[in-house]
């Protein structure tokens, strides 16, 4: 398998909960690289963008709030089947029914306050990070 490279972001939640080390350190220890960090305050238009296939959605007012409320973490990893692998240690989005040993099992409760967000494709990571770090 190909290395590939990703986004993920750490949530206004996994900021304001001090967990931003604990995140970062599974996916080290996994062995994924580290390429890019950045904290930043995401605002309106930039969460429309990176959310654009969600703005239709009921849920998208709520998301929209959450997502602009403090500070996230973006970063760039990378890796072998590095899309994958960074999703499959979140866990699934309601962290209700994800796996205990993801993030969202070990972390989380409510579906909107769910920690992480990772790019679920190679073309979704492509024009994610584009955004982030372009
Ligand atoms: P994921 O973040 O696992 O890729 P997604 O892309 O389907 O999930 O949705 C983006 C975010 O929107 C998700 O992390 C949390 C929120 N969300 C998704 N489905 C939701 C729902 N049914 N109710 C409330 N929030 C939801
Ligand atoms: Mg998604």
């Amino acid at each position: 398998m190909a290395t590939e490279h990703t986004f993920v972001m750490i949530k206004p939640d996994g900021v304001a909960r001090g967990l931003i080390g604990e995140i970062i350190s599974r996916f080290e220890r996994k062995g994924l690289n580290l390429e890019k960090i950045r904290r930043l305050h995401i605002d309106e238009p930039l969460a429309l963008r990176h959310y654009a296939e969600h703005v239709e959605k009921p849920f998208f007012p709520e998301l929209l709030e959450f997502v602009t409320s403090g500070p996230v973490v973006a970063m760039e990893w990378s890796g072998e089947g590095a899309v994958n692998v960074c999703r499959d240690l979140m866990g699934v989005t309601d962290p209700k029914k994800a796996a205990a040993g993801t993030i969202r099992g070990d972390y989380g409760l409510a579906v909107t306050h769910n920690l992480v967000h990772g790019s679920d494709s190679s073309d979704s990571a492509a024009r994610e990070l584009g955004i982030f770090f372009g």
